[in-house]
């Protein structure tokens, strides 16, 4: 993988780049959608490709791994093939997962123990087992295992468990390189910066991350409860000893309003399930601000979902009839929203880098955060 820095702003740390993946190019700052089971809920992968523009989505080791499991994976000759996306893949490293959705997990030295939320199976995920299986998946970009502990966590907790997440990154490390080009084409390992709220965990992670000289890094362990400043406070602790020639990933992260203070910080890339999660809920982001389409409000507009919007379903189908169909509990309600949220969240990225290669970011990013805002 590489990464070509293209534009740094003058008032501020937002930058443009260029990744190259063995499965094509990124441009910088983007926004990449989730598909944890190999399926970005609810849209074609046709969709995501033409109407979305999605450079690159995002897989799950945890969920891939207990199914379709890494033996049909391997059948199948990657994730790629098997779900028909031949752009670039990111898998998160299934850290997370086991904490957030599996049962009678249990940190040791060794790696995470848990119990399937599927079957309630036995399962032990190493720092090893999860680059193995990311290998299999096909990642182009794979994520160190990590411990992501909650916003609230105090210091102690949080310094024994920083301690973990960078043994585990040592050891990680090692089987990545023992396992390169073993599995015929490029994939990039990104280790995580934990640290919660603590400046000092934060700068100690940030350069232990610096030093492996890794093709990229990112930034774990925010907006899970912390207030917003203190994420962005974190965000620019952190971004000022990452390497400024290497991409930066947020992870879930986050609202507009955050993609665009993330990006100003000089963040390059993220996730979130916000716009697919939100829009199946009837919640649709625009440049103008925020619908909620279950309101009765919507029910006689009869004017495009979003005139000037990035999708064709933003002209193809009216607020009224939108909102019909959330009401009617129709699966195409969902459908249309997730595609509109992400086409607007590829937009809202793909505009951001548009102004810092004129020159502009800044004054456009006030703008636009007031309009992001705004609910309608
Ligand atoms: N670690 C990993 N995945 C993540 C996070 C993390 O800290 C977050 C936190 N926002 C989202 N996804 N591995």
């Amino acid at each position: 993988m590489e990464f070509q820095l293209q534009a740094t702003d003058a008032l501020s740390n937002a930058r443009a780049g260029l990744i190259t993946t063995d499965h094509g190019r990124i441009e910088t700052p983007v926004f990449m959608p989730v598909g944890t089971v190999g399926s970005v809920k609810a849209v074609h992968q046709h969709e995501l490709r033409d109407d979305v523009n999605a450079q690159i989505i995002l897989g799950n080791t945890y969920h891939l791994y207990l199914r379709p499991g890494t033996e049909i994976l391997r059948q199948a000759g990657g994730l790629h093939k098997f779900i028909g996306w031949e752009r670039p893949i990111l898998t998160d490293s299934g850290g997370f997962q086991v904490f957030s959705l599996s049962s009678n997990r249990k940190l040791k030295e060794e790696g995470a123990y848990f119990r399937s939320h599927i079957d309630g199976s036995k399962h032990l995920f190493t720092p090893e087992n999860v680059v193995d299986i990311e290998r299999i998946i096909g990642a182009d970009i794979m994520m160190a295992l990590d411990e992501c502990p909650p916003g609230t966590a105090e210091y102690d907790y949080a310094k024994k468990s920083l301690g973990l997440t960078m043994r585990w990154l040592q050891r990680g490390w090692k089987r990545y390189k023992e396992t390169e080009g073993l599995y015929g084409y490029r994939q990039a390992y990104f280790p995580i910066v934990q640290g919660c709220t603590y400046p000092d965990l934060r700068r100690q992670a940030a350069r232990e991350v610096a030093e492996l000289g890794a093709d990229g890094n990112a930034i774990g362990g925010l907006a899970v409860g912390e207030p917003a400043e203190v994420m962005y406070d974190m965000i620019d602790i952190v971004n000022e000893i990452l390497p400024a020639d290497r991409p930066r990933y947020l992870m879930g992260v986050g609202t507009p309003a955050n993609i665009l203070e993330a990006i100003e910080r000089g963040v390059d890339m993220m996730d979130c399930v916000m716009p697919t999660r939100n829009g199946r809920n009837g919640m649709l982001f625009t440049r103008h601000g925020v619908m909620n389409m279950r309101n009765k409000k919507w029910a006689d507009d009869f004017s495009p979902l979003q005139e000037d919007g990035p999708s064709y379903v933003d002209r193809a189908y009216s607020k009224a009839y939108v909102r019909h169909l959330f009401a009617s509990q129709e699966i195409l309600g969902m459908q249309i929203a997730s595609i509109h949220n992400l086409a607007f969240y590829l937009w809202l990225t793909r505009e951001a880098r548009a102004h810092i290669l004129a020159g502009d970011f800044k004054q456009w990013k006030a703008e636009m955060l007031e309009c992001v805002t705004r609910k309608l």
